[in-house]
């Protein structure tokens, strides 16, 4: 079993991960897991932190020679802005934040208290991680990535960067979808046998736990309530050189909670972000008085990043699921497992 447990404060020393049951054997290119930290922070609509920041992992366990040990992995990115003791008191809650439900939850009268974890600044720790799994799935020629479909409505290159300006210059804040989409999944990822083991569900939880997700798809999604079935099923091929395939992806490369070999396909939906400069309705926390919700520096759009974070969300999955068919605890061992099950599927065709 793959898992993994990330801490931090967004203004604290650090984000911190922890990643256990990557097997022994794997050779760490440091500088691809920062590529995709530094792709994380990209995006027209970040605010000034990301110019704070240049965000570096340090593996601090797991590894010797730049390979891993098959122990836990801990991955740690600093963060420049190390703030956190000397940051103001938040008292009145901004909608749509975890600012209010996580106060009464944990009983603050600070909501700095809940916002320094509730951060997308926790992302970062994804990624790290997930960059792990994407250089497992790298050996295995799984290569997963993302695009933005659309932006406030607008889904053209020149109608998103227009929409985000409009946001920029309203002092408001827009959200949109992301799709990624994971090339070279093998058949057999995931189980329809309990509903804790599908793959559909594995990722919709993996990309519903990152900040600001709303909505997740699978292929052709909510698309598939207007349409009759003999339109929207793949139907199924078979061929010496190919073997089973499909001409069409409307499942997203999964059916029956398993992955059927064809690109998994996912898209979500994520809201505006919820700190505004020119901030909505909300009450004082000490005082219970009407109050202007707080203001914090902020994005005003982070769909592209949430797109790399997805990316690392669903590479946690599929590793997860990957090392769960073919073992677990030597990439030599794995490796052989994978070769024989792809005899085995070619030898039944
Ligand atoms: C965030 C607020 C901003 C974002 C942050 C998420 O940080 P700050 O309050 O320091 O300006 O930039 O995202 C990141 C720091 C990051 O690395 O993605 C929030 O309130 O969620």
């Amino acid at each position: 079993m793959l898992r993994y447990l990330t801490a931090g404060e967004s203004h604290g020393r650090g984000l911190v991960a922890i990643l256990e049951g990557m097997p022994a054997g794997v050779r760490v290119d440091l500088s691809y897991i920062n590529a995709q930290l530094k792709r994380r922070q990209m995006g027209f609509g970040r605010g000034k932190r990301m110019q704070i920041e240049n965000d570096k992992a340090r593996i601090l366990s797991g590894l010797k020679g730049g390979v891993t040990l098959g122990s836990p992995l801990t991955v740690l990115v600093e963060n420049k802005d190390f703030s956190i003791e000397k940051l103001h008191n938040v008292l009145a809650a901004r909608p749509g934040h975890a600012d209010l439900a996580g106060a009464l939850k944990y009983g603050f009268s600070d909501i700095r208290n809940v916002l320094e974890r509730a951060s997308a600044r926790s992302t970062a720790a994804t990624v790290a991680v997930g960059g792990l799994c994407r250089i497992l799935l790298k050996v295995f020629h799984i290569e997963i990535t993302s695009t933005v479909v659309s932006i406030g409505g607008e889904r053209s290159h020149r109608g998103r960067i227009a929409r985000i300006k409009q946001a920029m210059e309203a002092k408001d804040t827009v959200g949109g979808i992301f799709e990624v989409r994971a090339q070279g999944v093998p058949v057999g990822l995931g189980s329809y046998a309990q509903p804790d083991r599908r793959l559909d569900g594995r990722l919709a939880q993996a990309l519903m736990s990152i900040p600001g997700i709303k909505a997740v798809e699978i292929g052709l999604g909510f698309g598939y309530a207007d349409q009759f079935g003999s339109r929207v099923h793949d139907a199924i091929y078979c061929s010496p050189g190919k073997g089973f395939y499909h001409r069409t992806n409307n499942a997203g490369g999964i059916e029956g909670g398993i992955s059927n070999g064809e690109a998994v396909v996912v898209r979500a939906c994520m809201k505006p972000i919820a700190t505004l400069l020119q901030p909505l309705d909300s009450v004082n926390i000490a005082t219970r008085k009407p109050a202007q919700a707080a203001v914090e520096r902020s994005d005003y759009c982070a769909v592209e990043s949430a797109g790399v974070v997805a990316e690392a969300a669903c590479a946690l999955v599929l590793a997860d699921l990957f090392l769960e068919k073919f073992g677990s605890d030597n990439l030599e061992d794995i490796q052989a497992a994978v070769a024989r099950y792809r005899k085995r599927l070619k030898n039944k065709r």
